[in-house]
């Protein structure tokens, strides 16, 4: 897939989101689900946690919300915008958290998956060195059913000075 990071301001990457949200969330139009290759996943609040300076692995946060029938079912996540990119959960192991990778997600009709710190993320490994705040970076959830979910993600650094919310 192609890279797709480009320097635009706060307000076109919510824009944008809006935008590719209008485009598929199903209508009540005759036309059957088949011939659309989206899921009913919504995705919003996505943003790319930034590496700790000195570091290359950072974290996407997303909600994802099923506003279909049907379960849906995650399997995996791909983007250019780092060397890997994989689904993590955070469990408690003797008092301890720790991330592993999760196979898959499977997210009830009208339920909402919310990814975030301390507990499920997009892992990402050797992010690309060139994305900077306010970048909006593009990724692809891939599900059982064949289908995607395209996530517009913002970059976002915690350790700018603006946002001292640390959470864990
Ligand atoms: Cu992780």
């Amino acid at each position: 897939m192609s890279l797709n990071i480009a320097s635009r301001s706060t307000l076109v990457a919510h824009l944008v989101i809006t935008l590719w949200l209008f485009l598929v969330v199903p209508t009540q139009a005759a036309e059957p689900a088949q011939s659309v290759a989206v899921s009913g996943l919504k995705v919003s609040n996505a943003t790319l946690q930034l590496p700790i300076p000195g570091t290359h692995n950072s974290a996407v946060y997303l909600h994802l919300q099923n506003t279909g029938t049907k379960p849906e079912t995650v399997v995996g996540v791909s983007t250019a915008a780092a060397a890997k990119a994989q689904l993590h959960s955070h469990t408690s192991v003797d008092g301890m958290m720790r991330m592993r990778p999760v196979e898959s997600l499977t997210i009830a009709p009208g339920k909402t998956l919310v990814f975030e710190s301390g507990s499920y993320h997009i892992m990402l490994l050797g992010v690309e060195p060139s994305i900077a705040t306010g970048d909006t970076v593009e990724l692809t959830l891939e599900l059982n059913s064949g289908k995607t979910a395209q996530i517009m993600a913002r970059a976002v650094s915690r350790y700018d000075g603006a946002d001292h919310s640390h959470h864990h």
